[in-house]
């Protein structure tokens, strides 16, 4: 499995190109955050191949430097809700500044988080700051954060592209899920997704995202 082999690339032409990414960019533009999820379930399959999306971003030399834990069991959404809630508490009754409040209000985020449970799937991202080797010798990853975070793009992009939607929750801190799910100590949990379908008349709230030509610079 070395050396180099030759790419398969789809030219299109131009207008293909452009037709493709505005189409795309529509797409992606209807994507929202959501906080209230219905029980309809989604298959393992459709999951996995999610998964299989994020599993394919690039990453520091190549190492993949995350586990995907995809939850689909009652009882471990049950632990993971409660335990979550208890931190979430204490963040939104003291934890978080008064500034970071009034940041949240227009998200009309509480402590409380129903979608633990509701959701058919709780995807858990986490990092492996490092690798280990077949005698236990610890093996170096790069970029770890960078190509994680890359990863959960691609993972939030295929939802998207799905069919389905999701939330990034970070809950904070999240060192309960590494000993919930049970992951090694080389793993830290990076990001939580509730995958599904969303509540039968969803609200999301009224915000406004900056225009492109706020955020870019053209040399
Ligand atoms: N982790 C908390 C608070 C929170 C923080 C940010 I920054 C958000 O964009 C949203 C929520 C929570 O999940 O409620």
């Amino acid at each position: 499995m070395e050396g180099f082999i030759r790419y398969t690339f789809n030219q299109k032409s131009e207008d293909e190109i452009e037709n493709a990414a505005k189409t795309f960019a529509n797409s992606m533009s209807n994507r929202r955050s959501i906080r209230d999820f219905s029980s309809q379930d989604v298959p393992q399959e459709t999951i996995a191949h999610l998964l299989n999306v994020a599993n394919n971003a690039p990453s520091g030399a190549n190492k993949q430097p995350w586990t995907f834990c995809a939850v689909h069991s009652s009882d471990i959404k049950r632990q993971i809700r409660i335990a979550a809630e208890l931190e979430e508490y204490q963040n939104y009754h003291g934890r978080m500044s008064e500034e970071w409040l009034h940041d949240l209000g227009p998200l009309g985020t509480k402590w409380q988080k129903p979608y633990l449970e509701i959701a058919p799937w709780l995807i858990i991202i986490f990092k492996k700051v490092n690798d280990f080797g077949s005698e236990g010798e610890k093996n170096k990853n790069y970029y770890v954060t960078e190509s994680v975070g890359i990863a959960c793009g691609f993972l939030i992009t295929a939802i998207h592209q799905a069919g389905l939607v999701t939330l990034t929750h970070t809950p904070s801190p999240m060192n309960f899920l590494q000993s919930i799910l049970q992951r090694p100590i080389n793993e830290k949990p990076f990001l939580l997704l509730p995958v599904g379908f969303p509540a039968d008349g969803v609200l999301v709230p009224n915000i406004q995202k900056k225009t492109v030509d706020q955020n870019t610079i053209w040399f």
